[in-house]
């Protein structure tokens, strides 16, 4: 895999960038031997923030920084489980300048310390700081606010409100990743100046897996200056281990130098993500994005990190619910058919008088019934003998068994199918009998379709070269990737495909039992 900065386009989903070897220029990084606390490895900053050069530190006791750093660890270290970075402030030298600091243990025993002057030092970017009061203020009503969001758009509204208001970036979206890791901007608050990047998507490939790994054990990530020269760890090494240091948790480690271009190219300067979990997923995140230099002060990260996980448990609770409402919707169609059939003594009516009962579960643009012959049709759909052109090719893919039939691209699998695209790229299918062609199918149309374009569709964008990385070349690499798609069918769909055709089965059967009782 390509050490870190050595990647190209070919193979930056492989950089490893958790071995950064280097920290952001705002703040210093120390590691020292767990045992003695001995400096193993500092960052090459360390003369201009802590007033020592890194000789006068390497392989010296901790205790030459001064101050009360000492023996604040060492009561960290008897009280905190240090896997995961704890905040802690601590005063250095003779004339005691504030800091604020994070520390960490790597398994191999080692601690990871990041030191960042506290407000009143001298620094190169305005630190921002809110006082405890006023973030414990807009904490509290936002999490109120949070809390009683009924759906993830008015969730999501909420969220960059709050984090602007919060944190002052420029622009604050959120992003949403669909089941293939693509992105797309579902909320934003921005200066009016800005142009907008709402309801834009960006293919998967713009962030790695490995980063996206990356942002579940570290939740909150700051980018102060794209163009600050970077620190480099001195030595390379860490003494011990002759390895990079792993600087997965490290809230100093220098960002991957495709993804700098690529905001140089966007004119963005600084950022501040926050990942949105669910289900120990990446659902998505917070992006902020400045136009000039932009750094927060560490009590304002952790209160960008409450609020992401505030959002996070909220989102889970709200799409819960939906799958719980579209569950009670099927049965609740089950016992419509089952009423209508015994009136109208003909479910295949009832099925479809109704559209939206039958394709908002399932997010669907149209939907087909074939049963004994008939093709009966609701939305949006393609022609008759498009249809039974679909039907004899799901038939033959879908094979025996009852397993419902999922396709996100119908004209790339079959391209005699391909002028079913606009309507019909996607079909998901539930077979109602063993004996006869019956089916009902699901249809999306393709994505692209629906989508805001940013820039000219007609005129595709391919980088090779990452000074050409840019959200346009990125849109027009997504639309590239998604042409001929639908958005992808998630497990919970064809879950629940596979549930109304069960129910529909029954009904199909209890129908046919009766017609027999009668001709009797
Ligand atoms: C990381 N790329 C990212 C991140 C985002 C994006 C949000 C996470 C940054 C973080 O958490 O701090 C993508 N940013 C976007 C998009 C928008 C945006 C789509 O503002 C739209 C408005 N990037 C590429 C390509 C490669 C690439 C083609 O576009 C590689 C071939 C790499 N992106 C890349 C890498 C990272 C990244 C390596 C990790 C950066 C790091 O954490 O070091």
């Amino acid at each position: 895999d390509p050490a870190f900065g050595q990647a190209d386009l070919t193979n930056c989903e492989r950089e490893l960038i958790h071995l950064a070897g280097a920290v952001q220029p705002h703040g210093a990084l120390l590691v020292l031997d767990g045992g003695d606390l001995r400096v193993l490895q500092v960052s090459g900053n360390v003369q201009r923030l802590l007033g020592v050069a890194p000789e006068g530190l390497l392989q010296q006791p901790l205790a030459v920084l001064g101050g009360d750093l000492t023996e604040r660890i060492a009561a960290l270290r008897r009280t905190a489980d240090l896997r995961e970075p704890v905040a802690l402030q601590c005063q250095l030298g003779a004339e005691r300048r504030g800091f604020d600091a994070a520390l960490h243990q790597l398994a191999s025993g080692a601690l990871v310390l990041e030191l960042e002057p506290a407000p009143g030092s001298p620094v190169d970017v305005e630190l921002q700081d809110l006082a405890p009061e006023v973030m414990a203020a807009t904490l509290s009503s936002a999490l109120q606010r949070f809390g009683a969001a009924p759906s993830v758009g008015v969730l999501a509204d909420a969220v960059v409100e709050v984090v602007r208001n919060l944190t002052g970036y420029d622009r604050v979206v959120v992003y949403k990743f669909d089941p293939d890791g693509h992105g797309k901007v579902i909320a934003e608050s921005r200066h009016p100046r800005l142009e907008s990047l709402l309801g834009h998507h960006y293919p998967a490939s713009d962030i790695p897996q490995r980063a996206r790994a990356l942002y579940l054990l570290n939740r909150v990530r700051m980018l102060v200056d794209v163009d600050a020269p970077q620190a480099p760890l001195m030595p390379a090494l860490l003494p011990g281990t002759e390895a990079p240091l792993d600087m997965s948790l490290c809230q100093l480690r220098s960002m991957s130098p495709i993804h700098l271009q690529y905001l140089r190219n966007m004119g963005v300067t600084a950022t501040l993500t926050a990942s949105l979990v669910r289900e120990g997923q990446l659902w998505g995140l917070i992006a902020a994005h400045h136009y000039s230099p932009r750094y927060l002060r560490s009590t304002m990260r952790a209160a960008t990190d409450l609020l992401a996980e505030v959002a996070s448990t909220r989102i889970s609770a709200i799409e819960n619910y939906a799958h719980a409402q579209v569950a009670l919707m099927v049965r609740r169609l089950e016992q419509r058919l089952v009423e209508a059939t015994s009136t109208e003594g003909e479910w295949r009516y009832a099925l479809f008088r109704n559209p939206r009962t039958l394709l908002q579960p399932l997010d669907a643009t149209g939907a087909v019934l074939f049963c004994e012959g008939e093709v009966l049709t609701t939305g949006e759909t393609p022609s008759t003998p498009e249809l039974r052109a679909l039907l004899a090719w799901v038939q033959a893919e879908a094979g025996a068994g009852d397993a419902p039939f999922a396709c996100a691209s119908v004209g790339q699998a079959n391209p005699a199918l391909d002028s079913l695209t606009p309507t019909a790229s996607g079909v998901l299918a539930v077979r109602l009998s063993d004996r006869s062609p019956d089916w009902l199918m699901w249809l999306r149309k393709e994505q692209l379709q629906s989508v805001t374009w940013a820039g000219d569709p007609a005129k595709p964008m391919v980088a090779s070269n990452p000074l050409e990385l840019s959200p346009r070349r990125s849109f027009a690499a997504w639309s590239e990737i998604v042409r001929g798609t639908a958005v992808p069918w998630s497990t919970t769909e064809v879950a629940l495909a596979r549930g109304i055709g069960v129910a529909l089965v029954d009904i199909i059967v209890q129908v046919q039992a009766v017609r027999l009782l009668i001709a009797e």
